[in-house]
């Protein structure tokens, strides 16, 4: 009975050993540095309640939009069922990446912080003035922001003629 336990014991012992000898190594490794850059941006959600509305939106795009050569980041932010009547309650934020490892958040100056219950985002340059443009899809209207080239942007959707005011989620631009 003892060597049989004693058996059982020592097979166990060589599973784990071959597990974790059998477990894949990478020389890949991460570090959440996002505190650390500036990055501190959040989500307003609240997907518990199963409003389909409040679980879809978190869209991002990473572009460069003052051609530095570094790609910056703007987040969409979406708003809940009670706050959707306040457009200022959620905030989309622009982080204009400083190329040492850190971003600022430029919103304010660049005029892209309130589209709305935003969905998802896609950056490209739609008018061919070497600046890339950003369009915002929305459980409501959806909004275009022309890049003037100087850090801000202006909304255009209205001139051009972009405004759907169904629910939008995802958005591509193509010649
Ligand atoms: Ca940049
Ligand atoms: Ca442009």
């Amino acid at each position: 009975m003892r060597t049989s336990l004693a058996a059982a014991l020592l097979i166990a012992a060589l599973w784990v050993v071959g597990v974790e000898r059998a477990a894949p190594r990478t020389a890949v490794q991460f570090t959440d540095i996002a505190d650390a850059s500036g990055i501190r941006f959040r989500h307003v959600s609240a997907p518990e309640k199963k409003y389909i509305v409040e679980s879809m939106s978190g869209g991002v795009a990473l572009f460069d939009y003052d051609n530095d050569g570094y790609l910056d980041i703007y987040f969409t932010n979406s708003q809940t069922v009670e706050t959707a009547r306040n457009p200022a309650s959620a905030r989309s934020v622009l982080y204009h990446n400083n190329g040492d490892g850190t971003f600022t958040d430029v919103t304010g100056k660049a005029g892209v912080g309130y589209p709305g219950w935003a969905m998802g985002v896609v950056a490209a340059d739609f008018d061919g003035d070497g600046f890339d443009d950003l369009y915002v899809t929305c459980f409501g209207p959806n909004h275009l922001y022309h890049n003037n080239g100087d850090g801000t942007f202006t909304d255009v959707t209205s001139k051009a003629g972009v405004d759907d005011a169904r629910w939008s989620a995802g958005a591509a631009f193509g010649d």
